[in-house]
C-alpha cells in the first residue's frame, strides 16, 4: 500500500492465527508512532444493518475514514483484511472479574479476564460493583474502580448491585449516575439472606431508577423457592451439582421474571432482565414485550454453547464446574435462545464470568450451595455465538455484531461511540476470520480458570487482528495485551434507546379520574351497629336474585331455611358488620368435606 508519499507501508497480512504464549502483562507494546496511523484495507466492514467493502482508517484511536480508495499520510500501518469481516469489537454485557463471593474470590481478574476477553474479539467489559448487604454503593463503586483501572487490558463500565435498600441508597443511586457514569442498576431476586431484595423494596428501586432515567436490572429467581427447594434436597441427601439445577428449575426463573416485568411497568421503569437462561423465562420477556412492556433481555454464552445435562455428569468436578445462576438448562434450550435472539426477544449477550478452580469449587463438595457459582465464558463468547448462530445458519452476520456488540451499546448509551464501524467512533474493531477454526481448551485458553464449560468444541471464527482504541492488541492471535491500557466507560442516563419513548408512554398512559356528582346517600357509621334499614338493602338487593328463592321473612330479616352461599364462595351476610354466629355447614352439592368444597 503506497501512502500519500509514496512510502510502503508495514504491511501485515491476516493469516490463520495461532495461539501463543501470551507476552508478560507489562510487556510495551509496539512502536507508538506506528500505532497512532492504522489502515484496515480490503476486509468486510460488518454493522449491525449492513454490510460494505471498505477499508478503514484509524488515527489517534478513532476512526476517521471508511470507505475505499482512501488518502492515508505516510507511516501508516497497513493490516490486509482480504477475506476477512471488519467488526464491531465484542461488548461484553456481565462480567464478574476477581468477584468476592461464597467465602473466595473469582480467579479471573481485571487482567487476565480482560486480556482473555481480547484475545477472542471482546474490546469492553461491563462489570458489577456489588456492595455487601448495608454497604454504601458509591464505596463499593470506587472499590471496584480501585481494583479494574492499573489492570484492565480493554475499556469497561459497571453497573451497580442494589443489595439492600434504604433512603441513603436512592440518594447514593443518584449519586451515582450524575457523577461516576453509572446508567445501570441490578436487584438480585435470589440469594436469599443476602442480597435478595422484596417486592416493595424491588418497587422502590425501579422507581429510583425511572427517576434518575437509568436501567433497571434485575438476576431473575425467586430466591425463597431456592432456599425451600435447597433445605428439602439437602434433608434427601441430594448434595451433589445436580441438586443445584434442581433447586431452581425453569419456572422459578419464569416466575421470577414475570414478577419483575409486572413490577417494573407499574412504576414505567425500563427493564433488563440479566442472563436468561431458560426459553420458559426468555417466552415470559417475548410476552412482555408483546404488551408493549419496556423490557430487554440479555443471555450468556453458556446458555448457548452448553447445557444442564453436565450437572450429571459422574465426575464431580466436571459437574460442579457447570454450576452458576440461573444454572444451565436442557439440551434443547440453546436452539431456542438462540432463535429468540435472532427475532429480537433477547438483544444481548454477556457471559457472567465468573470463574472458579476446581479447589474453590470443592468448597461445596459435600453441601451443592456452597459450590462457588460462575463459569467461564469472556474469552470464547464471540466465537461460540458465530458457531452456534452464523454457521448454524440461525443468524446472519449483521445480526451477529448486532447481538455480541451493538445492542449492548445502544441500550447503555454508549453508541455509536462503541458498537459501530464509523467516522468518529472508537476504533475498537476486530479483523474477524470467518473461516478459520480452533478447537477450544483450558489448556489453550488465555484465561486463569482451569477449566472451560466449552472443552473440546472445534469453532469458525477466530479473531486474527484485535485494535482496542486504535491498538493492535492482537495480532495474527498473539496477544499484545498491556494492562491498565483500558479505560472505564462512564455510561450517561436517559438512554435513547431506553427512554425515548417514556414521556409519551407516560403521558399516554396516565390515569385520568371520573368527574362525576358528589354522592348524597346516606352513610353507614364505621364499625358501628349498621342500621337495620341499611342491613336489609345490602342484604336483599332489590335488583337480585342471586341468592334467594323467596323474599325477605315477615320482619324483613334473613330467611335462614334458604342457602346462604353463592358459587363464587361469597356469602349474603358478607356485607353486614359482623356474621350470624349460625353457619350452615352443608352447601348445594353435598357435605363440604375438609375445605368448602
Ligand atoms: O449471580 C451472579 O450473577 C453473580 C453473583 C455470580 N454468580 C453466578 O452464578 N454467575
Ligand atoms: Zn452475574
Amino acid at each position: 500500500m503506497d501512502g500519500d508519499n509514496g512510502v510502503v507501508e508495514e504491511v501485515l497480512v491476516a493469516r490463520t492465527s495461532r495461539r501463543t504464549e501470551a507476552e508478560p502483562w507489562n510487556a510495551q507494546s509496539p512502536d507508538n508512532s506506528a500505532q497512532n496511523r492504522l489502515l484496515i484495507k480490503g476486509g468486510r466492514v460488518v454493522n449491525d444493518d449492513m454490510m460494505q467493502d471498505a477499508d478503514v482508517y484509524i488515527e489517534d484511536g478513532i476512526i476517521k475514514q471508511v470507505g475505499l480508495n482512501l488518502h492515508t499520510p505516510g507511516g501508516t500501518k497497513v493490516i490486509e483484511a482480504k477475506g476477512h469481516l471488519v467488526i464491531p469489537g465484542g461488548i461484553d454485557t456481565h462480567t464478574h472479574m476477581q468477584l468476592p463471593f461464597m467465602g473466595t474470590f473469582a480467579v479471573d481478574d481485571f487482567y487476565t479476564g480482560t486480556r482473555a476477553a481480547l484475545a477472542g474479539g471482546t474490546t469492553m467489559i461491563m462489570d458489577f460493583a456489588l456492595p455487601d448487604r448495608g454497604e454504601s454503593l458509591v464505596e463499593a463503586y470506587h472499590r471496584w474502580r480501585s481494583w479494574a483501572d492499573p489492570k484492565v487490558c480493554c475499556d469497561y463500565a459497571l453497573h451497580v448491585g442494589v443489595t439492600w435498600w434504604s433512603d441513603k441508597v436512592g440518594r447514593e443511586m443518584q449519586e451515582l449516575t450524575e457523577e461516576h457514569g453509572v446508567n445501570s442498576f441490578k436487584m438480585f431476586m435470589a440469594y436469599k439472606d443476602t442480597w435478595q431484595l422484596n417486592d416493595s423494596e424491588l418497587l422502590a428501586s425501579f422507581k429510583t431508577c425511572k427517576q434518575l432515567g437509568a436501567l433497571a436490572q434485575v438476576h431473575a429467581e425467586n430466591g425463597d423457592i431456592i432456599k425451600e427447594n435447597s433445605r428439602k434436597l439437602l434433608s434427601l441427601g441430594i448434595t451433589g451439582p445436580e441438586g443445584h439445577e434442581m433447586s431452581r428449575p425453569e419456572e422459578v426463573e419464569a416466575e421470577a421474571t414475570n414478577r419483575a416485568c409486572v413490577l417494573a411497568n407499574q412504576v414505567g421503569c425500563p427493564l433488563y432482565i440479566c442472563k436468561v437462561m431458560g426459553a420458559s423465562a426468555a417466552s415470559v420477556i417475548g410476552e412482555h414485550l408483546r404488551r408493549g412492556v419496556l423490557v430487554w433481555g440479555e443471555t450468556i454464552a453458556a446458555a448457548v454453547g452448553t447445557d444442564g445435562s453436565h450437572h450429571y455428569n459422574p465426575c464431580w468436578q466436571h459437574a460442579a464446574a457447570h454450576v452458576t445462576s440461573p444454572p444451565l438448562r436442557d439440551p434443547s434450550t440453546p436452539d431456542k435462545l438462540l432463535r429468540l435472539l435472532d427475532v429480537g426477544d433477547l438483544q444481548t449477550t454477556g457471559t457472567d464470568n465468573c470463574t472458579f478452580s476446581a479447589s474453590q469449587k470443592a468448597l461445596g463438595k459435600d453441601d451443592f450451595t456452597k459450590i462457588p457459582n460462575g463459569v467461564n465464558g469472556v474469552e470464547d463468547r464471540m466465537s461460540v455465538l458465530w458457531e452456534k448462530g452464523v454457521v448454524a445458519g440461525k443468524m446472519d452476520p449483521c445480526r451477529f455484531v448486532a447481538v455480541t456488540s451493538t445492542n449492548a451499546a445502544k441500550i447503555f448509551n454508549i453508541y455509536p461511540k462503541k458498537g459501530r464501524i464509523a467516522v468518529g467512533s472508537d476504533a475498537d474493531i476486530v479483523v474477524w476470520n470467518p473461516h478459520a477454526t480452533r478447537v477450544i481448551s483450558a489448556k489453550t485458553h488465555y484465561q486463569a480458570v482451569d477449566f472451560n464449560v466449552f472443552e473440546g468444541m472445534e469453532v469458525h471464527g477466530v479473531a486474527d487482528y484485535v485494535i482496542c482504541r486504535g491498538r493492535v492488541v492482537v495480532e495474527e492471535g498473539n496477544v499484545r495485551a498491556v494492562s491498565g491500557m483500558g479505560k472505564f466507560v462512564p455510561k450517561l442516563p436517559h438512554s435513547q434507546h431506553v427512554y425515548g419513548r417514556i414521556e409519551e408512554r407516560d403521558r399516554a398512559n396516565a390515569p385520568h379520574k371520573v368527574e362525576r356528582a358528589a354522592y348524597d346517600g346516606p352513610v353507614a357509621s364505621l364499625n358501628g351497629p349498621a342500621p337495620s334499614s341499611a342491613v336489609e338493602d345490602s342484604i336483599i338487593p332489590a335488583s337480585s336474585q342471586e341468592f334467594y328463592t323467596r323474599g325477605p321473612t315477615r320482619s324483613g330479616g334473613v330467611n335462614l331455611h334458604d342457602s346462604s352461599f353463592h358459587v363464587s364462595g361469597a356469602q349474603v351476610t358478607d356485607k353486614s358488620p359482623k356474621r350470624p354466629s349460625v353457619k350452615v355447614n352443608n352447601p348445594p352439592g353435598g357435605k363440604a368435606s375438609g375445605s368448602f368444597w
